[in-house]
């Protein structure tokens, strides 16, 4: 049986509980994931040759990490040649590109610096979301930023943040859509804090300096990422959920949640129904922690089911900004980005599949053991079936076919980089 064939079976099962897998198609169609740059160079950037700091850690030697902005650009070119729909593409400050031996530091980048970028994006209908970076830096290196009892060194983060904005703005207006802009902190502390009401007021202070600057709001979406612990902020986190989530309420921007930055038993899939009760949007990264915030490439798991069927039966699809944060340097990259990407979409696909209407009058009704027995069986129904065919309309590869691309490139350029 061919793909369109296996597609019609699956659609006839699905059918009959209720679903449209028609509607399905086009609906998944249309959700942009944003795809992390920073997974194909192990989140080093364009910027420094130091260390990556600020308590994250890529772990692994893979070869053919990608040097600078030509390789990392035919690297993403090729994941998302590999991955069905129209996505977008995640960039961090410190993946400006420098021209002519010309350099700026964090607090002094310009928009001229993305306009590399700005090109790939149109050659490749891709649009862009960014992000400052407050870590990886000489500036950063007790990983104190915008928290800093230091006014030289707060400043600088604030100045860069402001930057960040006007760069932000600049992606939004190119690529006529709107720009998240994410505000993630390292900072924290190893050990028990003396004064933990003080760097939180002061990071306080630093928003409201980087927020005063006048910008598009409907141009530039800010976020802002919490975050329970890092290594080597292991007691104690500036940037903490009820800092973030109180800050982004009263400050009219966005509550990004990471799904590795909470207590191991804690699950943002619980999180989502509650924060859209009480905001008009939230932002995502998804990632797989394993042990800890560890990174691991997003699997078609429990947990990233679940946050996909959060947004997808409580309608809240154009009110999710959905992106992607993890970095696997132990494994192909181009394969990490392409696995995390279709597991998202995948999820997705699950979600969309589900009867949710009638799920839900089963819990009303009380009826647990029929829910329990259908939620169940869902998950043997044949989902493969209607991806492999989302696949092929929306001139992906199918099922593993996108690997023997990776193999090929493999051999082809990521070998070569020595
Ligand atoms: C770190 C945060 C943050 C970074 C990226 C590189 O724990 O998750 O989002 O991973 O900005
Ligand atoms: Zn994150």
């Amino acid at each position: 049986m061919n793909v369109k064939e296996r597609y019609e079976s699956a659609k006839a099962m699905y059918a009959k509980i209720g679903v449209d897998t028609d509607a399905a198609l086009e609906r998944l169609k249309g959700i942009p994931i944003s795809m992390h740059c920073w997974q194909g160079d192990d989140v080093i950037g364009f910027d420094h040759d130091g260390p990556l700091t600020g308590g994250i850690q890529t772990t692994g030697n893979y070869p053919g990490r990608a040097r600078n902005p030509e390789e990392l650009m035919a690297d993403i070119e090729k994941a998302l040649s590999l991955i069905p729909g129209k996505h977008k593409v995640n960039l961090h400050a410190c993946y400006a590109i420098f021209e002519d031996g010309e350099r700026a530091d964090r607090d002094k980048i310009e928009p001229k610096h993305f306009a590399k970028w700005v090109e790939f994006g149109k050659k490749n209908g891709v649009a862009f979301d960014f992000n400052p970076t407050c870590f990886s830096h000489p500036m950063a290196e007790d990983s104190l930023t915008l928290s800093s009892p230091n006014e030289t060194v707060r400043k600088f983060w604030v100045d860069h943040c402001i930057a960040c904005i006007k760069i932000s703005e600049y992606l939004a207006a190119e690529q006529g859509c709107p720009c998240a802009m994410n505000i993630w902190i390292p900072d924290g502390m190893k050990d028990v804090p003396a004064d933990r009401l003080g760097p939180r007021a002061r990071f306080k202070q630093s928003l409201d300096e980087i927020l005063a600057v006048p910008y598009d709001k409907e141009k530039v979406l800010v976020c802002l990422e919490s975050k329970v612990f890092g290594i080597g902020m292991e007691s104690y986190t500036v940037g903490s959920s009820e800092f973030t989530i109180n800050y982004a309420a009263r400050n009219g921007i966005i509550s990004l949640m990471d799904n590795g930055h909470y207590h191991p038993t804690e699950v943002v899939s619980d999180k989502i129904s509650s924060m859209l009760l009480f905001n008009d949007m939230i932002a995502l990264h998804v990632t797989r922690g394993v042990r800890w915030d560890s990174d691991h490439v997003v699997l078609f798991d429990d947990e990233t089911r679940e946050i996909a069927k959060e947004i997808v039966r409580n309608d809240a699809i154009d009110r999710v900004l959905l992106a992607l944060d993890y970095f696997d340097a132990s494994i192909n990259r181009i394969s990490a980005w392409v696995t995390g990407m279709r597991n998202m979409q995948k999820a997705l696909l699950y979600a969309l599949l589900s009867p949710n209407k009638k799920l839900k009058e089963l819990q009303d009704a009380g009826k647990f053991t029929e829910l329990m027995m259908r939620q169940e069986e869902m998950k043997t129904y044949p989902l493969g079936d209607v991806w492999n065919y989302f696949c092929e309309l929306n001139g992906a590869p199918v099922q593993e076919d996108w690997f023997a691309e990776i193999e090929k490139y493999e051999e082809e350029v990521l070998s070569k980089r020595k």
